[in-house]
């Protein structure tokens, strides 16, 4: 799957997807990741990106003239991308939204603004606007950069163990169960009788009950979500 980035900042994105998961399905060509800097499409000799806001106001404006001929470019060299702006005002992003963006086909073009935000007019340039939680962040890098990573582990073959997938808590609504290994007693605290059993059934009945009870107590919303199916 093809993911590209539009960005001021592109060098933020060689470390975190260097090394890792994500980094593996780039070498191995499972995924292509194309970051594109924004900084030459700006305007003048400064190349400059960003204006006061009209009617005034503190903090600067992305003008839409740079972001306009940034994805005019790579949209022209990769048709079909599907266009994302990432932003605080976007739909939450979650995972039934990272499988929505793993089935566009021509895979996906990722815009991360920065200052205190875009041009209104370049809105309708995109085909989503997604943001990934209610806090503020300094720019889109860090959303997009998550984004990559949530939907770049549904690709079939990125994960190394396709079973983690299948058990993945998220999908099933559910948080996951305590999980223990060596020693069999740590502090005065034992491991439970049933996972040294031996019982299979025993243990996935166990499993069952307890990602059950976690998942009422600490996330009711989810609880409530999966009961629906
Ligand atoms: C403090 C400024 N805010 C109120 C006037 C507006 C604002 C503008 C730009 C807040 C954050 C940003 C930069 N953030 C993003 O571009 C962003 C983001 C985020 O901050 N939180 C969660 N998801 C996202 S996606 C893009």
């Amino acid at each position: 799957m093809e993911f590209h980035v539009i960005t001021l900042f592109p060098e933020m994105f060689e470390s975190p997807f260097r090394g890792g998961m994500i980094g593996r399905a780039v070498e191995q060509g499972l995924i292509q990741l194309r970051v594109h800097p924004l900084r030459p499409f700006g305007l003048g000799s400064y190349r400059q990106v960003d204006d006061a806001p009209y009617g005034g106001g503190s903090g600067m404006v992305m003008r839409p003239e740079p972001l306009a001929a940034a994805i005019d470019d790579v949209t022209g060299q990769h048709p079909g991308l599907w266009k994302v702006l990432m932003t605080p005002q976007g739909e939450v992003f979650g995972h039934a939204l990272a499988r929505e963006l793993l089935a566009k086909p021509r895979g996906l073009l990722l815009v991360a603004g920065r200052y205190e935000g875009i041009d209104e007019r370049v809105r309708s340039l995109f085909d989503q606007e997604i943001s990934i939680g209610d806090y503020v962040l300094s720019g889109g890098e860090l959303p997009a950069m998550v984004v990559i990573e949530a939907v770049g582990r549904l690709i079939p073959g990125v994960l190394g163990n396709p079973d983690s997938l299948t058990e993945e808590s998220f999908a099933a609504g559910t948080l996951e169960y305590p999980q223990y290994t060596r020693p069999e007693e740590f502090r005065g605290m034992r491991v439970p009788e049933v996972l040294l059993s031996g019982d299979h059934g025993k243990v996935r009945e166990w499993r069952r009950a307890e990602a059950e009870k976690r998942t009422a107590l600490r996330r009711p919303d989810l609880a409530r979500k999966s009961s629906r199916g």
